[in-house]
């Protein structure tokens, strides 16, 4: 009796909501690479948590952590095809997809992270969100991730010099593979996940990142130099599929971004904590941390990876010219 009683009132809630023409609840999934308690996972996490709030209940999401779901180039391919609804990305590797967002990856194209993210509030990350939208890859908010830098086990790092003939860990992404061979090194692409294990045998000599991966990763108990070269600042997207950001009402959509927004405003306040608190735990560690007086070497080295990007895409010369213009 109750179960023909609870069956009737679903059945009527359900006709009421169709009477009604609201929508039928969606439930999305969502990618992010990072391990629990780093910034970006809490703001996710907060994302699903506003999705729900401010969609009142319409638009769910379940977060996958840790790149449980796969590699990232293989989570933004998921995202850009519509397997997945949500993903927090890296830049870097949706470079070589959407030719705008890997202006980001010149090195040194940034001052330090108040100037990317000006360029981003401006038109110029009208421009990189305009195409990658149109690759399938809608942002919805930025998040922070600081400032990259080398890290080894053998020495500091000072000069090019000292990255002559070592292999170095770098992103997919042939701009990055061209910024170790200008330096002299020899760059491998590889996955986030393999980086440890092939830092601690040798298949690496070091890698490159902020201090936040660089300590929750492990990495720095295999590679214990860090060198301040600070040569890549690069933010990071929350992405939306764009089909699936397009289908939504108006409401849907101001309501999704504004989830977005503030949950990039939590990750903000947490990405400066725990920039400060890896740095103070890995060096408590015994990581020695070098700072380079003078990174003019980096940068000049850097002239031919500038070039050959502006000979394949002539037409983002000016995008170039608006950053480096930017205040
Ligand atoms: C991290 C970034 C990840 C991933 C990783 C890497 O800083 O947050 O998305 O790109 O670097 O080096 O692969």
């Amino acid at each position: 009796m109750k179960q023909k009683l609870a069956t009737r009132l679903v059945g009527a809630t359900a006709m009421l909501t169709l009477l009604c023409g609201a929508a039928v609840a969606e439930q999305w999934r969502g990618w992010n690479i990072h391990v629990d308690g780093y910034p970006n996972t809490v703001a996710m996490e907060k994302f699903a948590e506003l999705l729900a709030e401010k969609t009142g209940g319409e638009i769910t999401l379940q977060m996958f952590h840790g790149g449980t779901l796969g590699s990232q180039p293989d989570a933004i391919e998921q995202v850009r095809l519509g397997g997945l609804e949500i993903g927090n990305f890296n830049l870097g590797p949706i470079g070589p997809i959407a030719a705008e967002a890997n202006v980001v990856s010149l090195p040194f194209i940034f001052k330090d992270v108040p100037h990317m993210f000006r360029v981003l509030e401006g038109e110029g990350g009208q421009k990189i969100s305009d195409g990658m939208a149109a690759k399938g890859l809608t942002p919805l908010a930025w998040y922070d991730a600081g400032a990259r830098s080398f890290y080894n086990g053998a020495k500091p790092i000072e000069a090019p010099a000292d990255v002559a003939g070592m292999k170095v860990r770098v992103m997919n992404n042939d701009l990055y593979s061209g910024m170790i061979s200008e330096l002299g090194g020899n760059p491998s692409p590889m996955a986030f996940a393999e980086v440890y294990q092939s830092l601690k045998t040798g298949v690496v000599d070091g890698a490159e990142n902020n201090w936040p991966s660089y300590e929750s990763t492990g990495h720095f108990e295999v590679a214990g130099y860090y060198s301040l070269s600070q040569h890549l600042i690069i933010p990071e997207c929350l992405c939306i599929n764009t089909d699936v950001y397009n289908a939504l009402s108006d409401d849907m959509k101001a309501a999704v971004k504004e989830a977005a927004v503030e949950s990039a405003e939590l990750q903000h306040q947490l990405w400066a904590e725990r920039e400060a608190a890896s740095r103070e735990k890995v060096e408590a560690a015994g990581v020695k941390t070098n700072e380079i007086a003078d990174k003019t070497p980096f940068q000049e080295a850097m002239v031919p990876v500038y070039e050959a990007y502006l000979a394949a895409n002539p037409d983002l010369r000016p995008l170039v010219e608006l950053i480096q213009a930017t205040e």
